[in-house]
């Protein structure tokens, strides 16, 4: 435990990151000054009285007077007044780093660019089905600091870049990441090498290690790191072995479980599964506890979710889908008879989206485009594309021309930032739009 009594120490945004860091300080008897670059954010009215707040920018002097600063994570750390505070030895840290420093919970840490919400929801089902007392929480919704409120034997954490960069004591005793492909490109200028070094982080001071055996870059770069285990489709420790014409969970050459017995379809969620028994493997959760688990997860809401059928019509929110790999993921997932109505748009943060276009082809597929990075995402195939405002209009288009055997997609492959609070409310308005005019 850290003695923060006497120090100076700001927050900087007031979502939930910055209120969770609130009430930490609070709890310990210290009073934080917090500040938010929005006029009017939307937490105000859970600041607790006495806390000084400023507001519609940084207050450069409030950074130069402190001795701690903790930075929510989509707070940029290339700021200019950040850069001077950290050039000034002034520590600038994560809600995260304030979790590590403060408990002793073994820990799992999990990222990606992709698979984290699912393999880390799926680890905690599988400590929960040992009996475990488990807390979920970080980059999947839940502030980490939360989870220091209750007595765990076990932190299941899915931790973002953002987080990642602003965390140094992290010790998992068993760390992953899952993939590395493109994503948050506006955030590193510098391109995927710099958001690569990001994510190896997770890796200093792990116990153990779980890499994809199919993606180079989830691989430690330290030379003698030997301890870890290994997943992939037909590689690794983990992996899916054909046998007499079925799949199967196999670990080490002995199967382990049929996949016909898993409810989340698509060979990513296979190799998700795949690192998720890898990590509950090594943190000493009994197998039996695990498979019991995997054969009763049915996925998270806005992930591939079918959330209508009618007059042979289904309707998919795959909101969560905000970058370019997640939606390949979707494509290959999908069978469609008829026409695939794909929705695309968002905040692209930066991607290059033309790893989309072998998806595109043929005549089945028309793409209707929204949002700020529309007219980017029409360029994929102008011939089939539709540009519009909103979601809202483009869906309003879809719905008087599908017929029997079509498939409506949201997928965007972007953020939902641009016109929504967050994926979920995006996935909401989806899911009813598509029961009203489907
Ligand atoms: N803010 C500023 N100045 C800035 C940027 C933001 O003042 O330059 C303020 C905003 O005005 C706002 C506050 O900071 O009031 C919001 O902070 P935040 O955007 O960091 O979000 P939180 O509400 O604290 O939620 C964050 C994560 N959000 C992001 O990383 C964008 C949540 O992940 C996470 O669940 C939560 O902490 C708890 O750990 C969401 C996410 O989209 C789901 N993550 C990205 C992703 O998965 O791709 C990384
Ligand atoms: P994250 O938390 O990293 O965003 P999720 O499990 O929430 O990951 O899934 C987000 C999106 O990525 C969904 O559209 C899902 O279908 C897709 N997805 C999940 N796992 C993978 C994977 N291993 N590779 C590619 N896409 C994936």
């Amino acid at each position: 435990m850290v003695n923060y009594q006497g120090q100076k120490i700001v927050i900087l945004g007031l979502g939930i990151t910055g209120i969770s860091c609130i009430n930490f300080f609070i709890t310990l008897g210290v009073k934080p000054r917090v500040i938010d670059t929005r006029v009017s954010p939307p937490n105000l009215d859970k600041l607790p009285k006495n806390i000084e707040y400023h507001l519609g920018n940084i207050n450069q002097d409030w950074l130069m007077d402190a001795d701690l600063i903790i930075v929510s994570p989509s707070i940029n750390l290339a700021d200019p007044a950040l850069r001077l505070a950290a050039k000034m030895n002034i520590k600038i840290i994560s809600d995260i780093e304030l979790l590590c420093r403060e408990s002793k919970v073994p820990i799992v840490a999990i990222t990606g660019s992709n698979g984290k919400s699912t393999v880390t929801t799926l680890v905690g089902h599988m400590a929960k089905s040992a009996g475990w007392k488990v807390g979920v929480g970080g980059n999947i919704g839940i502030p980490a600091l939360t989870l220091l409120q209750q007595e765990y034997d076990l932190y299941v954490l899915e931790l973002s870049s953002f987080q990642l960069e602003t965390t140094i004591n992290l010790q998992a005793a068993v760390a992953t990441i899952l993939n590395v492909t493109e994503d948050h490109m506006d955030r590193y200028p510098l391109g995927l090498q710099q958001y690569h070094a990001v994510k190896l982080s997770i890796y200093n001071n792990a116990k153990i290690c779980i890499i994809n055996a199919d993606d180079k870059l989830t691989m430690p770069i330290c030379k003698n790191f030997s301890n870890y285990l290994s997943f992939g489709v037909n590689v690794g420790n983990y992996y899916l072995n054909n046998y007499r014409g079925e799949t199967w969970l196999c670990v080490n050459g002995t199967n382990i479980l049929n996949t016909y017995k898993i409810n989340i379809t698509g060979q990513h969620n296979l190799t998700n599964i795949l690192a998720a028994l890898a990590l509950s493997d090594a943190i000493g959760i009994p197998r039996f506890a695990s498979i019991k688990a995997l054969t009763t997860f049915s996925g998270l809401p806005h992930i591939f979710q079918l959330v209508l059928e009618n007059n042979g019509v289904r309707w998919i929110n795959d909101s969560k889908a905000t970058n370019v790999h997640s939606t390949i993921a979707a494509f290959n997932n999908l069978h469609v008879d008829g026409i695939l109505h794909l929705l695309l748009g968002g905040n692209g943060k930066s991607a290059n989206f033309s790893s989309l276009t072998q998806y595109i082809q043929g005549d089945n597929i028309r793409l209707y485009c929204f949002g700020r990075d529309s007219r980017e995402l029409a360029k994929l195939r102008f011939d089939i594309a539709e540009i519009t405002d909103t979601m809202e209009s483009a869906m309003r288009i879809i719905a008087t021309k599908v017929k029997s055997g079509d498939v409506v997609l949201l997928s965007p492959a972007c953020a939902s930032t641009d016109q929504f609070e967050n994926f979920a409310q995006r996935g909401n308005e989806f899911t009813l739009l598509a029961k009203e005019l489907g």
